[in-house]
């Protein structure tokens, strides 16, 4: 992709220039992930989230077919209200240029843009993976393969509680993509704390954390690496709750047909109202939180 092509903000274009800590996020999230207007304040308060922590924030998202890095209040305000966003991940970016979409950019296609332009920390809240019953749909989110094909680093809670996350956390090794806890022994499971998946190695703090990822930077590793931090301990929700909630949304997206990319949007809604809007809040938190890690990690990173 040509990135002349892609507009980045002034702020973070002198950010670069001068070796600042930079921050991307994911605009999907604001699109199709949250409902309005949670998705417009938690866009906004993980940009403050990334400032307040030192570092400059860069929302990547598309306008009027353009490629921004650097959405600003007016540009997240377009995604967050009009009820004809496109979600464009890493296979349709080409028609969202051409058919001048607005378009909320999913964790693939934002680190895709974000990689080529030499960002080097992303957060976001949970990435997509495997989904359930994926052995029949072959439903495995692009996020996965993105991550493999560049070396950012990813803060985020694990993979999105609807989906397969056994199968999800092998694929993530099937694509070098390492797994390190930020103060967890497990993987986090989204919306609740911990599934049983075991991290392959927990930093308890950023400079052990940091001088690991410098590390990765000297000898050149070629993947994408998850920074694994859980949803703060008062939002986090039990596991077996999240769970039946995730059964109910599910028959109810076989019986309606749903599925391929309106999937994930239709079951973080349903559940959403199934737990009468717990869910949301403990999504709308570990994104916040997440954005605040990022902003400290990238600070004292560079
Ligand atoms: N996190 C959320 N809600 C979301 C997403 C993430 O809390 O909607 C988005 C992300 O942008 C992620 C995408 O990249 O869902 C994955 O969608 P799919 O499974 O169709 O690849
Ligand atoms: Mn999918």
């Amino acid at each position: 992709m040509d990135i002349s092509s892609i507009k980045i903000s002034k702020e973070i274009k002198s950010g670069m220039k001068l070796n600042k800590p930079i921050v991307a996020l994911e605009s999907t999230l604001i699109s199709h992930g949250l409902p309005y207007p949670e998705n417009i304040n938690v866009a906004l308060s993980s940009i403050e989230a990334v400032k307040k922590n030192g570092s400059i924030p860069a929302t990547i998202g598309i306008i009027n077919g353009k490629i921004k890095v650097g959405l600003n209040k007016k540009d997240i305000n377009i995604l967050g209200k009009s009820k004809n966003t496109h979600k464009i991940s890493k296979h349709n970016l080409p028609l969202a240029i051409n058919n001048k979409y607005n378009a909320g950019t999913t964790i693939a296609s934002s680190i895709y843009i974000a990689s080529k332009i030499g960002i080097k920390f992303f957060a976001t809240g949970g990435i997509g993976g495997v989904h359930l019953d994926a052995e029949k749909t072959f439903d495995v989110s692009s996020d996965l393969y993105e991550l493999s094909r560049n070396n950012m680093y990813i803060i985020c809670s694990g993979a999105k509680s609807i989906l397969d996350i056994n199968k999800t956390y092998e694929k993530l090794e099937s694509l070098s993509i390492l797994r390190i806890g930020y103060k967890t022994n497990y993987m986090p499971g989204f919306w609740y704390n911990q599934t049983d998946k075991k991290v392959d190695f927990n930093f308890n703090n950023i400079k052990k954390l940091n001088s690991f990822l410098h590390t990765c930077k000297k000898n050149k590793i070629q993947n994408s690496i998850l920074i694994l931090n859980c949803v703060p301990k008062n939002d986090a929700i039990k596991k077996n709750l999240v769970q039946n909630w995730i059964k109910k949304a599910l028959i109810k997206g076989k019986n309606n047909s749903i599925e391929g990319k309106e999937l994930t949007p239709f079951l973080i809604k349903e559940v959403n109202l199934l737990s009468k809007n717990q869910c949301l809040k403990s999504n709308i938190s570990l994104i916040i939180n997440n954005a605040a890690l990022a902003g400290k990690l990238a600070k004292n990173y560079y």
